[in-house]
């Protein structure tokens, strides 16, 4: 048992685990292997070098980087420098990092070639100044702008740091960013300690996963969900994890399925419809999928049973979210019931609370409040936000759902108005907004409508200004060029109104019910 009364650093946690299993293969990506060994050796350097680079404890830098072996080594570095890495999400626009460079200050820039461009754009739009970029895998003619420097160049001659920083396991770990619907995204501090419990409560206490395992996750690093699948859980057991820059389409998960056989493997419902409805699914004896996991929505019980048919696999669905890191809810391998969302992970307590804060008796419906080791400590510079979240040890997760008599928890829906596209937060509003700035359109709505796998797609409804049209596609294109891609309506209805409050509000709940 890890006392945390004296300085816990999570870096150094992971690496002394495996220093056993120096020339094990810890990490498999696009273009090669790392070693346990060398993952140690690199991230030692790497806070090495930051140090040397003027780089303070506790200062930001931000990881906008695709999935590749220098992610990993770049936030385990940082961690063990007590530098606080800010994982953003890769698809963003110019003006969203913009944003989180002013937000969360940070210092330099961990990247890699393919992100340079539009992170660029974002540091002249942004009046925070930046240090220094590091570019990973530079584009093959690209010239690196002043203040940015390869990855390998800065990486060498500097050596490893000898000790890492004398951090507590209450002190800022690392930060993710967490998207609300109204608003810019919310800073979230996680602590030194608290993927240490994530990967004790839920990896290996609830998952299982084990040092043979290779786990592959569709779930980008940047999510929360997706740096436990394929960094604290398999490094807390010493697994190897295989690791994918481009999309998770079906393709390329396939293609690494039958590559590098994972026998653990993370996704999300979308993916898993997709990957089924696909032609080129591979047969059950080509691959060695032992389980899977699913978050980011709920799970339609119907699509883990097709999976299941084919794969001989199940897939544990349960949920998490940003604020407390991991997942906190959950079937359990030996135990799941489809179509819902499983139970508390021990370790966890959940609370469903009626309107007047008192919890509500079986059956029915309540907001899911959590409390538990890995909660988050704030949202950076915002306390407001912060207070109507965090309630003391207690955390309201925004999500309503209702618990049977034998203690299985069923999703019942957002308290508030976001959707969630493959798993990902989208605010209506933000769509909504973008949708306006069409010179044809009046107003716009967006609500949730579920596809014909039971899943939700982002709707729209739009009211054109008199004598002006616009097409469906033309819509969804301009929203895709404004937004980051997934957030675009998969469906547009035109109508001649939208309903409204007295007071003028829109009553988004009778458009989710189908009415203009
Ligand atoms: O979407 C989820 O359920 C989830 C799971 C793990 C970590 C983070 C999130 C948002």
């Amino acid at each position: 048992m890890i006392d945390f009364d004296k300085p816990f650093n999570f870096a150094e946690h992971l690496f002394a685990a495996n220093r056993a299993r120096a020339d094990k293969i810890a990490y498999i990506d696009d273009r090669g292997s790392l070693s346990y060994g060398q993952l140690e050796e690199q991230a030692r350097c790497l806070a090495g070098a930051l140090v040397a680079s003027g780089i303070h404890r506790e200062e930001r830098v931000l990881l906008a980087m695709q999935d590749m072996r220098e992610w990993v080594v770049a936030f385990l570095g940082s961690m063990y420098a007590g530098v606080v890495p800010v994982a953003v999400n890769t698809l963003l626009t110019a003006d969203d990092y913009a944003y989180m460079l002013e937000n969360s200050r940070a210092q330099a820039i961990f990247t890699n070639g393919a992100m340079l461009p539009v992170l660029q754009q974002a540091m002249k739009r942004s009046d925070h100044e930046v240090r220094q970029i590091w570019v990973a895998h530079p584009e093959a003619d690209e010239t690196l702008p002043t203040g940015s420097v390869a990855w390998n160049d800065w990486l060498a001659g500097h050596a490893p740091l000898a000790r890492p920083a004398r951090t507590m396991g209450d002190d800022p770990g690392f930060w993710l960013y967490s998207s609300g619907s109204t608003g810019k995204p919310k800073g979230t501090v996680h602590t030194q300690a608290n993927p240490y419990w994530t990967a004790e409560l839920y990896g290996k206490a609830v998952l299982g996963l084990r040092e043979s395992d290779v786990c592959f996750s569709a779930a980008k690093l940047f999510f929360a969900y997706g740096l436990g699948n394929a960094v604290t859980f398999p490094l807390s057991v010493g697994a190897t994890v295989v690791l994918m820059a481009e999309r998770p389409t079906p393709e390329a998960t396939f293609a690494r399925w039958i590559q590098h056989q994972p026998t653990v493997f993370f996704g999300a419902p979308t993916g898993f419809a997709g990957m089924l409805a696909h032609p080129a699914l591979p047969a059950r004896e080509k691959v060695r999928l032992r389980m899977c996991s699913s978050a980011g929505e709920a799970l339609p019980a119907e699509l883990a049973q097709r999976f299941k048919a084919h794969f001989d696999a199940d897939i544990v669905d349960g949920l998490g979210s940003t604020e407390m890191l991991h997942i906190f809810l959950s079937n359990r391998p030996d135990d799941i019931r489809y179509g819902t969302t499983g139970r508390p992970v021990p370790g966890y307590e959940v609370e469903l609370r009626g309107e007047d804060g008192r919890p509500v008796a079986d059956g029915e419906i309540g907001d899911l409040f959590i409390k538990g080791p890995s909660t988050a400590l704030m949202y950076w510079n915002n306390r407001s936000k912060s207070r109507d979240t965090f309630r003391g040890e207690w955390l309201k997760s925004g999500d309503k759902y209702s618990r049977d008599t034998d203690g299985y928890y069923t999703y019942a829906g957002r308290s508030d108005d976001m959707l969630k596209v493959s798993g990902i937060y989208v605010s209506p509003f933000e769509v909504e907004a973008t949708l306006m700035q069409h010179p044809s359109v009046l107003e716009a709505a967006v609500v949730g409508k579920m596809d014909q796998d039971g899943l939700f797609k982002p709707k729209s409804f739009v009211v054109c200004k008199p004598g002006m049209a616009v097409s469906e596609q033309e819509l969804k294109a301009f929203v895709k060029e404004r937004l980051a891609p997934y957030k675009y309506p998969r469906f547009v209805e035109f109508v001649d109104e939208l309903p409204k409050t007295a007071t003028g509000k829109i009553q988004r709940f009778r458009l989710r019910e189908g009415a203009p």
